[in-house]
C-alpha cells in the first residue's frame, strides 16, 4: 500500500536530486505496469511540467532516433545493453541528453564504462522497490561526488538507510548486513496480509529490504546479494516460489528448483532443476511449453534440466547455490 504520500514526498525529492530543469524532455520506454516506468519516470516528468516522448515498448533503433529530441532517459540495465549493441549509438545520438539513470537490477561496471566510452555520459545508477518507491542514488552534481559504478549512491534526503547484522544490530561502515530503510516514502504494507507486514518491519518500524549490502566510508552503498530467494532477469522479479509451485503439479514432477544464472542480456534468468517420479520419464520442452500457456513469458525458465536428483545439505535443504555455481556458464558470452 503506496500512499499518495509516500508517492509525492518521492518525486519531490527526486525532481530536485536529479536536476529536472525548465525544458527537458523524458524519453520513457519502460512499462508502466511497474514502479519505474509508472512513479519515478513518469512522475519526475509530470511534477516538472516536462513534455514525454512515449513509447509503447523499448526499441534499440527507434530510441537512438528520437534521442536527439531528448534530455532525460530511464532504463533497466538491459535497455542499456541493448543500446549498446547498436552501431548507430553514439555521442551524436546523445547530443541533447542530460541525464541517464538506470535501476531496477544492478548494472554491470562493464556497461556502466563502456557507455560512458561511446556516449560521454555516466550513468546515475540509483536504488528502490516497489515498496519503498526510491531509497539511494547516484549523485548528479559533481559538487556532491562522483558517479561511482558498482555502487547506488546515498541514500536520498529524508530516506533513513541503514545495515543491520542477524541479531538486528547495526554494522559498522564497510561491514555487510542486511538493509533496513525508513522515510516518508515507505509504503504502509502489504495489502491484507498483515502478519508479513509485521514481519517485514523491525520494532523499532525500519523497513527490511531483504537487500544485503554495505555502506562505504565515504557514504556510498553497495548491494551485494539478497536475503531472499529472488531472481531480476531483465529488471523483472521472478519468485521462485511461484514457478516451482507450477512445474511441481505437473504430472509425473517428483520436485523442482529454479535458481538464476548470469545472463549477457537480462543480467539473470531462471533455470530449472525437476527430479521425476519413479518410473516417470519427463520431457523438459514440454514442461516449458506448458508453462508458456499458464505464465508470463518472462517467468518462464530459460532452460530445464531433467535431473535424477538435488544437491541436498544435511538439513535436506536444497542447495541452491550448488545448482546456481553448476549453470554459472550457461549463457556465458
Ligand atoms: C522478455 N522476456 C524475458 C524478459 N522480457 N525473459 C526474461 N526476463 C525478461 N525481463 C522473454 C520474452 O517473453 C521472449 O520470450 C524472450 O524473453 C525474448 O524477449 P525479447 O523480445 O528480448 O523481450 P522484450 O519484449 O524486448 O523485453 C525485454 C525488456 C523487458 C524490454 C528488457 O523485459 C522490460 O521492459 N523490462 C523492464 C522491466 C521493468 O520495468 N522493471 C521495473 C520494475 P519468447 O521468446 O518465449 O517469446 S520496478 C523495480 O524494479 C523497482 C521499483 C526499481 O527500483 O525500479
Amino acid at each position: 500500500m503506496l500512499t499518495h504520500g509516500n508517492m509525492l514526498s518521492n518525486a519531490r525529492v527526486l525532481k530536485d536530486y536529479w536536476g529536472w530543469v525548465k525544458g527537458d524532455v523524458l524519453l520513457h520506454v519502460l512499462p508502466i505496469f511497474h514502479v519505474h516506468g509508472l512513479f519515478v519516470a513518469s512522475h519526475g516528468a509530470l511534477l516538472n511540467g516536462s513534455r514525454m516522448i512515449w513509447f509503447a515498448r523499448f526499441d534499440p533503433a527507434a530510441v537512438v532516433k528520437r534521442l536527439p529530441e531528448a534530455s532525460v532517459f530511464m532504463g533497466v540495465p538491459t535497455l542499456y545493453v541493448r543500446l549498446l549493441a547498436e552501431a548507430g549509438f553514439g555521442r551524436e545520438a546523445c547530443r541533447s541528453m542530460r541525464l541517464f539513470i538506470a535501476g531496477s537490477a544492478p548494472l554491470l561496471i562493464e556497461t556502466f564504462n563502456e557507455f560512458r566510452e561511446r556516449s560521454g555520459h555516466t550513468i546515475l545508477e540509483r536504488y528502490g522497490m516497489s515498496e519503498t518507491v526510491m531509497l539511494t542514488s547516484n549523485p548528479y552534481h559533481a559538487k556532491d561526488g562522483e558517479r561511482r559504478g558498482g555502487t547506488v549512491g546515498f541514500p536520498l534526503p529524508g530516506v533513513g538507510l541503514r545495515v543491520a547484522d542477524d541479531q538486528g544490530g547495526l554494522c559498522p561502515s564497510g561491514e555487510i548486513g542486511g538493509i533496513e530503510v525508513k522515510g516518508p516514502n515507505v509504503f504502509k504494507g502489504y495489502w491484507r496480509m498483515p502478519e508479513k507486514t509485521a514481519e517485514e518491519f523491525t520494532a523499532d518500524g525500519w523497513f527490511k529490504t531483504g537487500d544485503v549490502g554495505r555502506i562505504d566510508a565515504d557514504g556510498y552503498v553497495t548491494i551485494v546479494g539478497r536475503s531472499k530467494d529472488l531472481i531480476i532477469s531483465g529488471g523483472y522479479n521472478v519468485y521462485p516460489a511461484e514457478i516451482e509451485g507450477f512445474i511441481n503439479e505437473m504430472p509425473g514432477v517428483a520436485e523442482s528448483a529454479l535458481v538464476g544464472v548470469p545472463h549477457p542480456d537480462f543480467g539473470e534468468v531462471g533455470v530449472a532443476a525437476i527430479v521425476a517420479r519413479p518410473g516417470a520419464a519427463l520431457d523438459g520442452e514440454a514442461i516449458l511449453a506448458t508453462l508458456k500457456a499458464r505464465i508470463a513469458n518472462f517467468k518462464v525458465p530459460k532452460r530445464v534440466f531433467v535431473v535424477a536428483d538435488l544437491p541436498r545439505n544435511a538439513m535436506g535443504k536444497v542447495q541452491k547455490n550448488l545448482l546456481r555455481e553448476q549453470h554459472k556458464g550457461l549463457f556465458a558470452g
